[in-house]
């Protein structure tokens, strides 16, 4: 390649780099200073666009692919992505100036469209996006004039002026990069509010009864440990909701429409629950699920002072950054703990788990029940409305799957001969685990010794103490829930309502 089309691709990403830095920057300024919940971000909110807008074949090809890192290979490929567009902004730039200029303009104006159309978008957000690309093109005819001797008494490319203009350039748009990413991670107001929050009384706090734990090492504890409890979200950025200004509305098939704000919300009789949350993405033997006391206000409370209509079946709850569930009305309106949280074991809701308030349904998978960030009901029918998750391919509704994990032995270990703790939890919300049976090779189901019931909202531990004896070993878990309805055998992937299969795992005895 010439050194004239090296010299335009460099003026070209050099222009990139400004342009996204000083946006990146002025974005992350925004967040952290309680002007915008975050949309200002151009990468974020191209990348949010994308996620909503992704076909289900090509998001269940990314979340097998990549698991949970599929959100980072997403910012990989719009970070590529972006290099090669300005790289083709800086060639078409030095054919003809005006073709860069509008290659450029095109594409900050898709960017300013992703922008304004997210969901939590406020008046602020396309300033950034703005200021930015303003400082984008001024680079872009700096460079253009320089590298093209243009200039008064220039005879050739000035090689000293475009070194100094590429390399402060690159690192201002690193630079304003990084330095946005930082700042905005946590909004001030969220931090302030979240250290001054003071977890609200309840009249009759949850006790743990002692017996939950098998007391065997490597059993999922019964209580996840603070910061390990699994995080699922289509959010590439956290959001960050100052409770200063957070509002709940009450819309839809209801008598009153109501808006409950945060110091209202903390204002009512709140209730503590303990309610195991279960992702619907959970593979057999995956642990896309965890447990925790939740401290919020009965979700039917709200729905008693709005006044539901008749012929009203579904609970729409949508979220500050545009993700919505469908719950069925009655498991917001029957007697289960189905709250609105702004606790999770006694401290404020973590920011990545819906901070300052969220959904809780014992019993149903989180897609159609547990909206984090959330700031809208809307009272209506499964006939008119669905869920974010629907179109894409999951089950309206979706009731939790008994189901058992084996946490000890892992998969593969292996042991040595003599007495054997097997053990592990089982789960069926709502409904209650009556028994957990183990089977070993092709022998007798045996039952297993269960932890203390601490409601049928939350999972039990189970034991099975077995003689092991040497060579290779198959162990399988099946749970029973109250009713004496027997976990499905058939195994089934997670799509489209919970996966089916009972857990199995194999051992090497020595
Ligand atoms: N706003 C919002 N809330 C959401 C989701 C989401 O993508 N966005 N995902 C749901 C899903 S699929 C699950 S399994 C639970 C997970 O909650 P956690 O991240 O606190 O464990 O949140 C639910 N609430
Ligand atoms: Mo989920």
């Amino acid at each position: 390649m010439t050194a004239t089309r090296w010299r335009a691709i460099v003026g070209g990403l050099v222009t990139g780099l400004v342009t996204l830095g000083l946006a990146e920057l002025l974005a992350g300024l925004l967040t952290r200073f309680g002007w915008s919940s975050g949309a200002g971000s151009p990468v974020l909110s191209v990348g949010g666009a994308f996620i909503d807008r992704t076909p289900p074949w090509l998001k269940d090809f990314a979340v097998s692919t990549f698991g949970t890192a599929d959100k980072t290979v997403l910012l990989i490929g719009i970070s590529l992505v972006l290099t090669v567009l300005s790289a083709v902004v800086g060639l078409l730039a030095f054919r003809r100036f005006a073709a860069g200029v509008t290659l450029f303009v095109v594409l900050v104006a898709v960017a300013a469209l992703a922008i304004v159309t997210r969901p939590d978008s406020g008046a602020f957000d396309p300033v950034p996006l703005l200021v930015g690309a303003y400082a984008g093109l001024l680079t872009l005819r700096a460079w253009w004039h320089r590298a093209r001797g243009t200039s008064e008494g220039a005879t050739g490319p000035d090689r000293r002026a475009l070194l100094r203009l590429g390399a402060g350039g690159a690192a201002l748009g690193v630079l304003g990069i990084v330095a946005g990413r930082v700042v905005s991670g946590s909004a001030r107001a969220v931090d302030a509010a979240r250290k001054a929050f003071v977890v609200p009384f309840v009249k009759t706090p949850v006790r743990i009864p002692s017996g939950v734990s098998v007391g065997v090492p490597g059993v999922t504890p019964f209580l996840d440990p603070w910061g390990q409890f699994y995080r699922i979200d289509t959010a590439l950025s956290v959001p960050q909701i100052d409770p200063a200004q957070w509002q709940l509305k009450v819309t839809g098939m209801v008598e009153r429409e109501i808006t409950l704000t945060w110091d209202e919300l903390l204002a009512k009789p709140m209730q503590q629950a303990l309610i195991t949350l279960m992702c619907v993405s959970n593979e057999v033997g995956g642990r896309l699920n965890g447990n925790a006391i939740w401290t919020g206000w009965p979700v039917r409370e709200l729905l008693k002072e709005a006044g539901v209509k008749p012929g009203a079946d579904m609970v729409l709850s949508r979220s500050s950054d545009g993700f919505t569930a469908g719950t069925p009305l009655e498991a917001l309106t029957d007697n289960r703990n189905s709250l609105l949280a702004v606790a999770m074991n006694s401290r404020a809701l973590p920011p990545e788990h819906g901070f300052p308030v969220r959904l809780v349904v014992p019993g149903l998978y989180g897609y159609v029940s547990a909206t984090k960030w959330v700031v809208e009901l809307k009272v209506t029918t499964f006939a008119a409305d669905q869920g974010y998750w629907t179109p894409r391919g999951w089950s309206a509704k979706g009731p939790v799957k008994t189901s058992s994990r084996i946490d000890v032995p892992a998969d593969g270990d292996t042991v040595d001969a003599g007495t054997v703790a097997i053990a592990g939890v089982a789960w069926a919300q709502h409904r209650g685990i009556k028994a957990v049976e183990v089977q070993v090779d092709s022998g007798p189901w045996q039952p297993a010794e269960l932890g203390t019931e601490a409601t049928i909202d939350a999972w039990r531990q189970w034991v099975v103490r077995w003689k092991a004896t040497s060579g290779r070993h198959t162990v399988k878990v099946r749970a029973i829930d109250a009713s004496g309805a027997v976990q499905i055998a058939q195994e089934a992937p997670p799509a489209p309502d919970g996966s089916t299969g009972y857990h199995t795992i194999s051992v090497t005895v020595r």
